[in-house]
């Protein structure tokens, strides 16, 4: 089971690095690796499991923050209601591809967090507000996945670890408030 101590900090290489594909039939690590991926975001995400184990909660952790440097995220989206069973988008991602873009951009208007950086570094993220992504079931069957809004925003950031990027990468560092017209802020 992952915890706060599992997770690779701001300044570790492997944040940085271009992750690897994950090849198939998935060995039993990386099936392994999927699984505690999504249990860390199930068991942050559960407010007395959190505060007990001082987890930080989170909607997306990508293989690279749990020093693992493969193409592989997991995404728990919660429903917008409080229902603890139901997700807006449960999914692990092997090889994601961004295939699609919309012009029109999103951004969360509180900013981004990340489970890697532990400071708090204010500004827009601006990220696009729809994409298709092109992604490997646990089978290694090609899978397409729409999203747009947070789910959408939650993908592209931790696709952006896959690459090495980080959140403020993409904060514009003068103005780190100014949205693009016509982009949607998200709250
Ligand atoms: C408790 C239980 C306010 C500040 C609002 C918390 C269950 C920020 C938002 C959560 C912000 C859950 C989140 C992300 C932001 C901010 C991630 C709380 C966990 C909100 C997820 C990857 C960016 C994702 C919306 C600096 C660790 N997550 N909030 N950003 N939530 N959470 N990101 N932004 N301002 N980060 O952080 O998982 S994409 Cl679900
Ligand atoms: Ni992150």
């Amino acid at each position: 089971m992952y915890m706060m101590k599992n997770i690779t900090r701001d300044g570790n290489p492997v944040l940085r690095k271009q992750a690897a594909p994950v090849k198939f039939p998935l060995s039993d690590t990386d099936k392994q690796l999927a699984h505690d991926m999504m249990e860390y975001l199930i068991n942050s995400q559960n407010p007395e499991f959190a505060q007990k184990h001082h987890l930080r909660a989170g909607v997306g952790l990508a293989a690279p923050q749990v020093g693992i440097s493969k193409q592989m995220a997991s995404v728990l989206v919660p429903n917008d209601q409080d229902d603890d069973q139901d997700y807006l988008l449960k999914i692990t991602l092997i090889n994601p591809v961004i295939i699609s873009n919309s012009v029109q951009n999103a951004q969360l208007a509180e900013g981004e967090g990340c489970l890697s950086v532990d400071k708090d570094v204010p500004g827009y993220v601006p990220r696009s507000a729809r994409i298709t992504i092109r992604y490997q079931d646990f089978d290694g069957k090609e899978q397409t996945l729409r999203v747009k809004n947070y789910p959408a925003i939650v993908c592209q950031h931790e696709i952006d670890h896959l690459r090495g990027h980080l959140f403020y990468d993409r904060i514009n560092k003068n103005e780190p408030f100014k949205a693009e017209s016509g982009s949607t802020i998200i709250s």
